[in-house]
C-alpha cells in the first residue's frame, strides 16, 4: 500500500475524539486526512528524529500504540500523548531513558523542556525555526536532486537549456520542490546557521542563503552530477558530500593540468592518426570521449598511489585500441600490424582487432611503481566480459593473499546503451558483495556517448539515466560532463578514493558524445539529424582545454603544439616500423599469461591420475566423520546417518559419487591445488548427495544467521591447499562468467561451476559459445574450468532432463571424416587438439579420475560433464578403491566385461550407449537373459571421440551388429555426433571430402606441406602407426572393407521438447528403447 494511503487509513481508524490534529502533522498528513496534500515542512523537520528514513517506523509505532500503548517503548508513548494533546511541533519528543546509571549531573531533557507546561523559556520564533528548517531542506534537496538540472550533456540536448542557467538567485524548483514557496527574494540575504549534512560552508558556520545556493549549485549542479542520497549508510553519504562540497575541492595545480592536456592530445592524436592512416578501416573511434584516457590514467594513478598494484579491466568496442595503445602502452606497431592485414605467425584462429586482450607490465610514471595491466579479451557480446573481469580479479585478489582488494581492483568501462540494455550488468552487480564472489569494489565507466548504434535513449531504456542498475548494490553514481576535463579528473580521484575507502562499486558516467558513426564507415546524419549537425559545430574537447589554458596562461600556444607534434611523430614512427614487419602473433594478445607453467613440460605427457590407497582411506574417513574436537558441534542425526554409512563404504574399500567426487578434491587439495566448486546449492549439492559444509544445529536465543559451520574438505591435512565451495547467487550467466574467469588466473587449481540442472546452463550460453568452446582458438587463451551438468530423463518433465548434450558436441571442434593416426599418444593428442572435452561417466571411478586429470594433463582445456541424478545413489553404481589406486586411470570406454566378453565369437550384438543408461540396459539385458549374447561398452569420453578403443571394441566381436543406445531423443544426446564417427572408425575410412582435397591441392599451403598437413601434423605420421586393434588382423593401412559395418539407432524419436511430461509415457518410452536396443 502507498505510504500516504496506509496513514491515512490508520487516522481514519483511530478512535473516536482522539485529538489528532498533531499527529497527523507529525506523520505528513494533512489536516484533513487528504493523503495527497503536502505535508507541513515544520511539522515533519521539526523533530530531530523523524526524518524521511525513520517515517515509516513512526507509522508502526503509531498503528501499534493505537492498539496498546505499552506495546511500544516508553518515549513513544510520550511522543504519541504529547502529540495527541496537541503539542506543538518539536515539542512533543522527549528523548528515551539512558539505559547507562544517570552520572550525578545528568539531567534529562524532559526536565528542561516540559512539553505540556507552556511555551520553552526562551522560544525561537516560529518563522526562525520554519526558515532554518527550510533552508536545511533546500540543501538536501539539491544533495539528492542537484543532478537533475546539472549540465552534464556537451550537446546540451538532454535537459535543454539547463547548461546556460545563469548564476542562480533563487533555488531551481526542480530541485527544491515545495521549499521553493518558502523562500523570497528577500530571505537571499539573512544569514543561516549550517546544518551538520553539509560541508559547504568549510570553516564557517553560517553563510547567507544567496551564497548557499550558490556554492550548492556549483557542486551539484555545474558538470558534475552526483547520485548518492539513495545510500543507506550515513558515513558514506557523508564521505560524498564532504568530498564535493567542500570549498576548493576541485582545484588543481598547473602541472596537473599539463599532464592532463597531454594526456588529452595523446587520445586525441592517436585517433586522428588511425583515421588519417586507415581511413576506411572500422575502429570504433572514441571521438567526442577522448577524456576516456585520462579518466581512466587518473583512476589508476591514484590508485596505484593508493596502494593498488594490478588493474584487471574489461571494455567494449569503443576506445578500445586507444585503451591498449595509451593507458596500457601496448606497443603501437602490435596495433597498427593487426590493421596491415598480415598473416599469423602463431597458433590460434585470431580475433578482431578491437576484441583483443592484453597484459602489460610497466612502471607508473606519476607514482613510480610498478603495475600490472590486463583487459581481458571479450566477444562481441557486450558486457559478457564483466563476470569473467571479476572472476579474474577474484583469482588474482585471492592467491595474493589480497583479502580486502587492496592490490588489485577491477575497471570495467560500458556503453551507454549497454549498461542498461544487458541484464548481465545486474547479475555481474549482484555478485559484488557476495563473500567468495566480491571483488571488494569495482571502478565502472561508463562512455555515455547517448546513442546506441543508431538508437537514441528514449527508445532504448526506461530508467531516468543509464547507470540506475548501479543503485542496486548502493553504489554512488558520478556523471559529469566529459567536455569538463577538470571536472572528469575530479570524479576519477574521488571514485579511486571511494573504491580504496569503502571498498565497493561505484560509477563513473562520462556524459559525451560520438563524433563519428556508430563505425567510421557509418553515416549517423541518416538517423540522427539533429544530434549530428549540433556535433559537427563543435570543437573538439582537446582544443576547447587547450584555449582555457591558454587563457588561463598555464601553457603557451607554442607549448601545446610541441606536445602534438612530439606525440605525432612517435606514432609516426611506430607506423613505420609496422611496415616492415610480415605476420602477426596472436601470443602479443595474451591477456592472462601463466609464466612458468608450460616451461619444461613435455606437451604430451599427464601425470597419473591414480594416488595411494591410504590417500583414499584418509580422505574418506575425513569425510565421513563430524568436526574433529569439537565436540559441542551438533551434527543433524539425518546427516549423521549419511555419515554413518560413508564411513561404512569407505570400510568396504567402495565409494559412491560423493565419496568420489570428495577423493578427487581431497587428493588434489593434499597435492597443494586450489580446488574451487561453485554454483547454486552446491554445498549440500542440489539432490543432498555433496554436505561439505556441515552445519552447527544448535541456536541460542537471539541467532539470525547460522554462524558454526565446519567445511570439511578444507580440513584434510594440516598443509592442504585451500578448499572453497561457495552457494552462488541463482544465475549462471554471471557466475559460469566468473568462474571461468577464476580458472584464466591460476592454472594450478581445480575450478568448478556446477548448475543446478543442466538445462539452464542455456541461460548462459554466451559465456559458453563465446568464451568456453572459442577462447582458445580466438585468444590462445586456455582454461581447465570443469561444468558440472546434471542430466538424464528420469521422468522429472521436459524441464531438469537434459542438458543439452548435442549442442556441446556439436561445437567440438574434431572433424568426424577424418581418422586420427593411432599413435601411442593418441589420447592425449586428441585431447590437445580439441577444443574442450565431453564426457558423461558412468562410475565415481571416472569421474574421480577425469576430474584429476584436468590438473595432470600438461595443458588446460575446459571439461563438460554430463553429471547423474538418480546414480548418486544407485547401488550399482558403485567404485572399488582398486578403480582409483596407482596404476587405475581414467577409462575413456568401459568394454564389456561380463559373459559376453568372454566368448566373442558367440556375440550377437555390442551396444554402446553413454551415461545412466547403462544400468537401465543392464538390467534388461538380464532380465531377458542375453548376457552372454549382447555385449554393453560404455563411452565415457564422448569428445574427443575415442575412435581407437571404439574400433577395438567393434573389432573384438566380429559376427555382432553394432547399436547406438541413448535415452535422449533422436535428433538430441550423442547420436548425430557419434553416428558419423562410427562409420570413420569402423570403416577405416580417410573420408577426403572435396574441401580437405582442395586444401591439399595446395590453394592454402605452407611450404611444402598441404594445409591439412601443417595443421594436423600428427595426421600424417612419417613413422608406421601403432595399430591398437589387438584383436584383429586389420591395420589401419588396409583398403576400405568391402562389407561395411553400420552402428544402429536404438532410442527415442525425434522430438522438439527433450522430455515428456508424463511419468507414464516416460516409463513406456524406457521399455521401447529398451526392447529396441536388446531385440535380436
Ligand atoms: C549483446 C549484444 N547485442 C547487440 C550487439 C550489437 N551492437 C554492437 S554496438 C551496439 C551499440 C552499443 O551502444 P553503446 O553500448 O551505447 O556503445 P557505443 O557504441 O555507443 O559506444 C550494438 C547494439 C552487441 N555487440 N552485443
Ligand atoms: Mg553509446
Amino acid at each position: 500500500m502507498n505510504r500516504a494511503r496506509m496513514v491515512s487509513k490508520l487516522l481514519s481508524q483511530a478512535p473516536p475524539g482522539t485529538p489528532l490534529v498533531a499527529v497527523r502533522a507529525w506523520l505528513g498528513v494533512g489536516a484533513r486526512g487528504k493523503a495527497s496534500a503536502p505535508p507541513p515542512p515544520t511539522a515533519l523537520a521539526a523533530e530531530p528524529f523523524l526524518n524521511g528514513s525513520s517515517s515509516n517506523y513512526v507509522e508502526e509505532m503509531y498503528t501499534a500504540w493505537l492498539q496498546d500503548p505499552k506495546s511500544v517503548h516508553q518515549s513513544w508513548d510520550t511522543f504519541f500523548r504529547n502529540a495527541t494533546r496537541g503539542a506543538q511541533p518539536g515539542q512533543a519528543y522527549t528523548s528515551p531513558p539512558t539505559l547507562a546509571e544517570p552520572t550525578p549531573h545528568h539531567v534529562p531533557l524532559s526536565a528542561l523542556a516540559p512539553i505540556s507546561a507552556g511555551p520553552p523559556a526562551a522560544a525561537l520564533s516560529q518563522k526562525t525555526i520554519d526558515d532554518h528548517l527550510a533552508v536545511q531542506g533546500i540543501i538536501r534537496a539539491y544533495q539528492a536532486r542537484g543532478h537533475l538540472i546539472a549540465a552534464l550533456d556537451p550537446l546540451g540536448i538532454d535537459r535543454e537549456g539547463v547548461a546556460e542557467r545563469p548564476a542562480t538567485t533563487m533555488p531551481a524548483r526542480t530541485v527544491v520542490r515545495q521549499y521553493a514557496d518558502a523562500i523570497e527574494e528577500a530571505d537571499l540575504d539573512r544569514s543561516f546557521t549550517l546544518p551538520m549534512s553539509t560541508f559547504i560552508g568549510g570553516n564557517e558556520k553560517t553563510l547567507t542563503l544567496r551564497e548557499i545556493i550558490k556554492r550548492l549549485e556549483d557542486t551539484y549542479c555545474r558538470s558534475i552530477g552526483v547520485e548518492f542520497m539513495f545510500i543507506n549508510s550515513l558515513e558514506q553519504c557523508n564521505w560524498i558530500r564532504q568530498k564535493f562540497e567542500t570549498p576548493g575541492v576541485m582545484h588543481m595545480e598547473p602541472q596537473e593540468k599539463r599532464l592532463l592536456l597531454a594526456r588529452l592530445t595523446r587520445s586525441h592524436g592517436f585517433e586522428a592518426f588511425l583515421a588519417r592512416k586507415f581511413s576506411s578501416e572500422k575502429r570504433f573511434g572514441l571521438e567526442g570521449c577522448e577524456i576516456l584516457i585520462p579518466a581512466m590514467k587518473q583512476v589508476i594513478d591514484r590508485s596505484t598511489s593508493l596502494g593498488v598494484e594490478s588493474f584487471v579491466m574489461g571494455m567494449p568496442h569503443r576506445g578500445r585500441l586507444n585503451v591498449l595503445s595509451n593507458v596500457c602502452r601496448k606497443p603501437l606497431e602490435h596495433i597498427f600490424t593487426q590493421f596491415i592485414g598480415l598473416d599469423t605467425g602463431d597458433e590460434g584462429s585470431g580475433d578482431v582487432k578491437y576484441h583483443l586482450g592484453t597484459y602489460q607490465e610497466r612502471l607508473n610514471r606519476v607514482t613510480n611503481k610498478n603495475i600490472r595491466l590486463a583487459i581481458v579479451a571479450n566477444p562481441s557480446h557486450l558486457e559478457a566480459c564483466n563476470p569473467v573481469v571479476q572472476g579474474k580479479t577474484r583469482a588474482e585478489q585471492f592467491y595474493h593473499g589480497d583479502s580486502e582488494g587492496n592490490k588489485v581492483l577491477s575497471i570495467l568501462l560500458h556503453g551507454d546503451a549497454a549498461f542498461s540494455g544487458q541484464g548481465i550488468v545486474y547479475e555481474t552487480f549482484h555478485l559484488s558483495e557476495l563473500p567468495q564472489y566480491t571483488t571488494h569494489g569495482t571502478v565502472h565507466i561508463v562512455v555515455n556517448n547517448q546513442i546506441g548504434f543508431t538508437t537514441d535513449p528514449r527508445m532504448s531504456r526506461s530508467s531516468p539515466y543509464c547507470t540506475d542498475v548501479a543503485r542496486v548494490v548502493n553504489a554512488p553514481i558520478f556523471h559529469v560532463n566529459a567536455d569538463d576535463p577538470e571536472a572528469v579528473m575530479h570524479v576519477c580521484n574521488v571514485a579511486a578514493d571511494w573504491r580504496n575507502t569503502f571498498h565497493k562499486d561505484v560509477v563513473i558516467d562520462l556524459v559525451c558524445y560520438r563524433r563519428n558513426g556508430h563505425n567510421e564507415i557509418d553515416e549517423p546524419m541518416f538517423t540522427q539529424p539533429l544530434m549530428y549537425t549540433r556535433i559537427r559545430k563543435l570543437k573538439p574537447v582537446v582544443e576547447l582545454f587547450a584555449e582555457k589554458l591558454m587563457n588561463e596562461g598555464v601553457v603557451t600556444k607554442q607549448e601545446v603544439k610541441e606536445v602534438t607534434d612530439k606525440y605525432e611523430k612517435i606514432l609516426e614512427d611506430a607506423f613505420q616500423a609496422a611496415q616492415t614487419e610480415t605476420q602477426v602473433f596472436n601470443k602479443h594478445w595474451i591477456d592472462s599469461p601463466w609464466s612458468g607453467f608450460f616451461e619444461g613440460k613435455d606437451p604430451l605427457k599427464a601425470t597419473p591420475t591414480g594416488v595411494h590407497e591410504d590417500t583414499l582411506f584418509h580422505i574418506g574417513r575425513r569425510f565421513s566423520s563430524v568436526p574433529p574436537n569439537a565436540s559441542d558441534f551438533v551434527v543433524h542425526r539425518g546427516l549423521l546417518r549419511i555419515l554413518n554409512s560413508r564411513m561404512e563404504m569407505v570400510n568396504a574399500r567402495t565409494v559412491d559419487w560423493a565419496l568420489g567426487e570428495a577423493m578427487a578434491f581431497g587428493s588434489l587439495l593434499k597435492e597443494g591445488i586450489h580446488v574451487r566448486l561453485s554454483g547454486q546449492d552446491v554445498e549440500r549439492g542440489t539432490f543432498s548427495h555433496r554436505h561439505h559444509i556441515l552445519h552447527h544445529q544448535k541456536m541460542t536465543k537471539d541467532t539470525t544467521v547460522d554462524k558454526s559451520q565446519y567445511n570439511i574438505l578444507a580440513n584434510l591435512y594440516p598443509d592442504q591447499a585451500p578448499y572453497t565451495v561457495c552457494n552462488s547467487s541463482l544465475s549462471e550467466y554471471a557466475v559460469l562468467g566468473f568462474e571461468l574467469g577464476f580458472s584464466m588466473t591460476n592454472p594450478n587449481a581445480l575450478v568448478i561451476w556446477e548448475a543446478q540442472f543442466g538445462d539452464f546452463n542455456n541461460t548462459a550460453q554466451c559465456i559458453i559459445d563465446q568464451f568456453i568452446s572459442s577462447g582458445q582458438s580466438k585468444w590462445i587463451r586456455q582454461s581447465g574450468l570443469v561444468l558440472l551438468l546434471p542430466h538424464g530423463m528420469e521422468g522429472m518433465g521436459p524441464e531438469h532432463s537434459s542438458a543439452r548434450l548435442e549442442r556441446f558436441l556439436q561445437m567440438t571442434a574434431d572433424d568426424p571424416d577424418i581418422l586420427p593416426a593411432f599413435t601411442e599418444d593418441f589420447a592425449i593428442r586428441q585431447l590437445s587438439d580439441i577444443n574442450w572435452i565431453i564426457a558423461n561417466c558412468s562410475t565415481p571411478a571416472n569421474y574421480f579420475h577425469i576430474l584429476r586429470r584436468q590438473i595432470a594433463l600438461p595443458f588446460r582445456k575446459p571439461l563438460v560433464l554430463m553429471t547423474p541424478k538418480s546414480l548418486l545413489r544407485h547401488p550399482d553404481a558403485k567404485s572399488s578403491f582398486d578403480e582409483m589406486t596407482e596404476k587405475s586411470e581414467f577409462q575413456r570406454v568401459i568394454p564389456e566385461r561380463g559373459p559376453a566378453s568372454e566368448n566373442h565369437q558367440n556375440v550377437k550384438r555390442v551396444i554402446f550407449c553413454s551415461g545412466k543408461v547403462y544400468y537401465d540396459l543392464i538390467a534388461a539385458r538380464k532380465d531377458a537373459n542375453l548376457e552372454d549374447k549382447i555385449a554393453i561398452s560404455r563411452v565415457e569420453q564422448i569428445a574427443p571421440f575415442p575412435y581407437d578403443l571404439v574400433k577395438q571394441e567393434c573389432l573384438k566381436y566380429p559376427g555382432a551388429d553394432l547399436v547406438w543406445a541413448q535415452e535422449e531423443h533422436k535428433n538430441m544426446g550423442a547420436w548425430s555426433y557419434v553416428q558419423p564417427r562410427f562409420a570413420t572408425a569402423l570403416n577405416q575410412e580417410r573420408h577426403l571430402t572435396n574441401e580437405i582435397q582442395r586444401h591439399t591441392q595446395g590453394s592454402v599451403e605452407h611450404g611444402s606441406q598441404s594445409w591439412y598437413e601443417y595443421w594436423f601434423p600428427w595426421l600424417f605420421p612419417t613413422s608406421s602407426p601403432t595399430d591398437v586393434a589387438a584383436d584383429s588382423t586389420d591395420s589401419q593401412s588396409s583398403t576400405i572393407s568391402s562389407h561395411k559395418r553400420v552402428v544402429r539407432y536404438a532410442g527415442r524419436p525425434a522430438s522438439p521438447s527433450p522430455a515428456t511430461g508424463s511419468k507414464k509415457t516416460h516409463i513406456r518410452e524406457l521399455k521401447q528403447l529398451l526392447e529396441d536396443a536388446l531385440a535380436l
